[in-house]
């Protein structure tokens, strides 16, 4: 953790003309009868969770460029992320990986997080890779594969990671399955399907009253002919077949381009089947790149899907935000600060669409002025009211800035420099 006095908005360069923004929106919003105070609230109160796996660099089937003073363990990891909330406010949870980061003994990682102030969010489970000493190999699927023995070892893989999220105090787990096949004729398309939705069956039995199962759909990788699990039609069958306590979660890099995103976002709220997101951009495949990099525009019309869905009181409305991320180049926690400010903007901007006036020109079919009223919103600079948000919960008006100016991933360097950080086998 940093020095609360690095942080203090007071002992910032340009606080003052921070606040001079600050007002300035506030008057600007003013003229759309928005009162900004209550826009900070809003996004006073956004929270979304890191996954662990985005703490150290990332890297492809070509190569991995590691990184200064990369997390060793899951401890480490834990806090870098606790870093991370100090400088946003916004990241109070981790969602976890398991076996990738399985810790020896829960209680003890509990106990950690609890004195580093943070919980744990959705478990993900792994059937996309052979672990040492497995019985049987998940290379043709794992819940969607012929032979029972396999599936019965997938099934008691996902049971474990409840009982690993149960230790940990997390209350949901999310299972994406890179079930699927490489050629036509490979895989029977329907059967596979019905051995997955059996194996989730026996999952969702075992899940406690409180959690939530996330399906998530992806189109292709590594399956490249038909993947199990495919896209968000697939995903939703599989929770509406399984019962109340599973939902969809939408990876936004797992879409084929040109994919209207927040069409499957709003299908999804409307099912009453949107579990949470994995936020993230990409220009072409499942690129991993830091959330609102490449189109913050469609990102914005995500969080405008999700803004207007929780002022109209939509029922069971309660999606689950979660970053999932390769930082292949940039310093994984600067990504990470940098990914928390772009949601935050989306947010923010969605916040101060004019939905009554959007909902007139819809009903007037005034094409020009309805688009108009998303345009505006979307072209707010919103920065001064998420920097106020940020700063209100303790958090800095620049992260990024001060993360450098902080030296801590020179100090982690030194600190870490015994034995490095051994990435799981994939990444
Ligand atoms: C699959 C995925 C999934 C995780 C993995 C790290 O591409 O999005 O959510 O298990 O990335
Ligand atoms: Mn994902």
């Amino acid at each position: 953790m940093l020095d609360p006095g690095l942080i203090a908005a007071e002992n910032q360069p340009h606080y003052a003309e921070h606040r001079r923004d600050y007002e300035h929106l506030g008057h600007q919003l003013q003229r759309c009868e928005i009162d900004i105070e209550g826009v900070v609230a809003q996004v006073m109160a956004f929270e979304v969770a890191v996954p662990s796996w985005a703490l150290g660099t990332g890297g492809t089937r070509f190569g991995r460029f590691a990184g200064p003073g990369e997390p060793r363990d899951v401890f480490e990891k834990m806090e870098d992320i606790a870093l991370v909330h100090q400088l946003t406010g916004a990241t109070p949870r981790v969602s976890l990986h398991i076996p990738w980061d399985e810790p020896d003994d829960p209680a003890e990682l509990r106990q950690h997080a609890d004195a580093l102030h943070l919980g744990f969010d959705a478990v993900n489970s792994n059937t996309f890779q052979d672990q040492p000493g497995q019985g049987h190999s998940y290379k043709f699927g794992s819940l969607c594969h012929t032979d029972a023995a396999v599936r019965a070892q997938a099934v008691e893989h996902h049971l474990h990671v409840v009982e690993v999220g149960k230790a940990l105090g997390s209350e949901a787990i999310t299972v994406w399955l890179a079930d699927g096949s490489n050629y036509p004729g490979q895989m029977h398309l329907r059967k596979s399907f019905e051995r997955v939705l059996d194996g989730l069956r026996q999952v969702y039995a075992a899940l406690p009253p409180a959690w939530r199962l996330f399906t998530e759909h992806k189109p292709y990788e590594p399956a490249f002919y038909a993947t199990v699990v495919q896209d968000w039609g697939s995903s939703l069958l599989l929770a509406q077949h399984l019962g109340p306590q599973a939902a969809c979660l939408v990876d936004l890099g797992h879409h084929l381009p040109k994919t209207n995103i927040e069409l499957v976002v709003a299908r999804l709220i409307g099912a009453g089947k949107l579990g949470g997101f994995h936020f993230n951009d990409s220009k072409y495949g499942d690129d991993d790149l830091t959330a609102g990099s490449i189109d913050p525009y469609q990102l914005f019309l995500v969080f405008n899907e999700l803004v207007d869905a929780a002022v109209e009181g939509v029922e069971g409305f309660d999606p689950a935000y979660m970053i999932d991320q390769s930082h292949n180049l940039k310093d994984p926690i600067e990504a990470l600060l940098q990914t928390v400010e772009a949601l935050q903007r989306a947010y923010a901007q969605a916040l101060v669409v004019d939905r009554a006036a959007l909902s007139d020109y819809q009903d007037q079919n005034d094409v020009l002025m309805a688009e108009g009223a998303l345009t505006q919103a979307y072209q707010t600079d919103v920065a001064p009211l998420v920097a106020e948000a940020r700063q209100r919960q303790g958090g800095a008006l620049d992260p990024v800035a001060i993360f450098r100016a902080s030296g801590y991933r020179a100090a982690k360097a030194d600190d870490r420099a015994a034995a490095a950080y051994v990435p799981p086998s994939s990444l």
